[in-house]
């Protein structure tokens, strides 16, 4: 089945509260420019734990190849959703709290040996590279998502010689 086919979510994203999302929708940007069908939701590990196994139950029972969980402070959903899936789960450790993302990131990063979790930078940087990330997944699936990264990835490479470029702009030389 091609992409355009693809007709449920192949990603689910999942933040642990609404003050998550201003970061979290960094990753939901990335999907939509890439063209990749996802669901976003909110559901907390702690304060929601039979709403979070239900919902990590269903993306896969639905077709979901890749599940990307943002979360700050105790972040543990994503971890408790990799105890409950065998789909591949990227983690985002969200800078909300009073430690500014570092709670999170050891929370999301330091899981026990047999549950992976594939973590990404803090804050709204790392969710985007969630997004990134899952479609580099789903690329191994579908050769026109291969296509798009070869295209973005040289959109990147543009954008740094521009940067250059300008640097001569503001009086320095540019010897490349
Ligand atoms: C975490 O606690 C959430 O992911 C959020 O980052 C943090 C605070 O949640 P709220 O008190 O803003 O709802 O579980």
């Amino acid at each position: 089945m091609s992409l355009q086919e693809q007709k449920t979510a192949l990603v689910g994203i999942v933040m642990g509260s609404d003050s998550d999302l201003e970061k979290m929708a960094e990753a939901a940007k990335v999907l939509e420019e890439f063209e990749v069908p996802f669901e976003i939701t909110i559901s907390s590990a702690h304060r929601s734990p039979e709403r979070t196994l239900t919902w990590t139950k269903r993306i896969k029972a639905e077709g979901g190849k890749v599940i990307i969980a943002g979360a700050g402070r105790a972040a543990h959903l994503a971890g408790v959703i990799a105890a409950h899936t065998t789909l591949p789960v990227i983690g985002v450790p969200i800078d909300g709290g009073p430690l500014n993302g570092v709670d999170a990131l050891y929370a999301t990063v330091q899981m026990p040996p047999g549950i992976p979790v594939g973590t990404m930078a803090i804050g709204s940087g790392g969710a985007r590279n969630a997004g990134l990330f899952a479609v580099q997944i789903l690329a191994l699936q579908f050769p026109e998502l291969e296509e798009k990264l070869l295209a973005y990835k040289a959109k990147l490479s543009d954008g740094v010689a521009e940067k250059a470029a300008r640097l001569q702009e503001v009086g320095y030389e540019n010897y490349f």
